[in-house]
């Protein structure tokens, strides 16, 4: 399926990978960008360091194209900005806050700029200063999210700016890429599919309680920080929401979720750490490898579309 974002990316499939803090390893981006999509390597509260030793191992993986996703509020943005221009990567997504000081800075070393953004507003902003496509993230994305739903977010963006737009935020399956495709999009971005994916480095219990997921069993922790945080219901988003409510302060919010992904995703505690997901984990049934997952993808959206 060719799409100004599949031209502009040289990819097979209208499929990008999530830049998922600690999930978006080396390799499952290389495996995504072998399967044919856009795998992503995910910077999140990083180090510059580690992100470029990634960089480097997912180079020896695979020959084609892939990205880098820049967390805006990493404490060393500006070092990785920095890394991900010298290191001449095919394209750069960002997340949670505006790229505009660095946008230059990777035009000039030939980098496809792509922020995701969560208003209308931004995605014009971003236009005007340089950006090759937008994605328009739902709140029915995992993680930090903004306050609009995929479904009116995609269509408004669409009509504002002239680049391609990518839709993200509760898409897991074929019927939600054909979505996106009638909403306007022209490739889609997914995070919680491939978070269960073999060559997906997170714990077994994480992968389990995504898969495990019904429809009502995410939460939104963090309204009140203005960091608004979905993930899947456990002990440590029950305690975080009462405090919450309580009007617990900042500083004791932050102490609950410090290092909370990590222990999630690395040490498989589902019960008391940050299991992030979207809505769509209710979708999400079974492990599979990322070539399983892209080809179902397009062969159910192809019969849709009537491709
Ligand atoms: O960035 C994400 N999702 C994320 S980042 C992340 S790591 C993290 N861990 C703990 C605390 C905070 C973050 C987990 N999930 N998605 C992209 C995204 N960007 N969603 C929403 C936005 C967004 C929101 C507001 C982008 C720009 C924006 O406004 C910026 C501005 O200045 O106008």
């Amino acid at each position: 399926m060719k799409t100004r974002v599949t031209e502009l990316l040289g990819i097979t499939y209208p499929v990008i990978q999530g830049g998922m803090a600690w999930v978006a390893t080396h390799e499952l981006a290389s495996a995504v960008s072998n399967a044919g999509g856009l795998g992503i390597i995910g910077a999140g509260g990083a180090p510059a360091s580690w992100v470029r030793e990634q960089i480097q191992a997912a180079k020896k993986e695979t020959d084609k194209p892939f990205g880098v996703n820049l967390m805006l509020m990493n404490p060393e943005a500006d070092e990785i900005a920095k890394v991900i221009a010298e290191e001449k990567i095919k394209v750069v997504t960002t997340g949670a806050g505006n790229p505009a000081k660095y946008m230059q800075m990777w035009k000039d070393a030939g980098i496809r700029v792509i922020p995701v953004v969560a208003s209308v507003a931004l995605a014009k902003l971003m236009e005007r200063g340089g950006a090759d496509a937008v994605i328009a993230e739902g709140m029915e994305s995992g993680g930090h999210i903004g306050a609009q739903t995929t479904m009116t977010l995609v269509p408004q963006v669409v009509d504002a700016v002239s680049i391609p737009v990518i839709a993200a935020g509760g898409i897991a399956d074929g019927r939600g890429f054909a979505a996106a495709m009638m909403l306007g999009a022209e490739a889609v971005q997914m995070g919680t599919r491939f978070v269960v994916a073999e060559e997906s480095i997170v714990h077994e219990n994480y992968k389990e309680k995504v898969i495990k997921a019904k429809d009502i069993d995410s939460e939104v922790t963090g309204m009140s920080t203005g960091h608004p945080i979905r993930v899947l219901r456990n002990k440590m988003t029950r305690e975080y929401l009462k405090k919450e409510k309580e009007g617990a302060s900042l500083e004791e919010l932050e102490q609950m979720t410090l290092g909370a992904l990590r222990k999630a995703v690395v040490e498989g505690d589902v019960m008391y750490g940050s299991v992030m997901a979207g809505q769509s984990a209710g979708l999400v049934k079974k492990q599979e490898t990322c070539v399983e997952i892209i080809q179902e993808i397009m062969t159910d959206a192809s019969k849709l579309l009537k491709l």
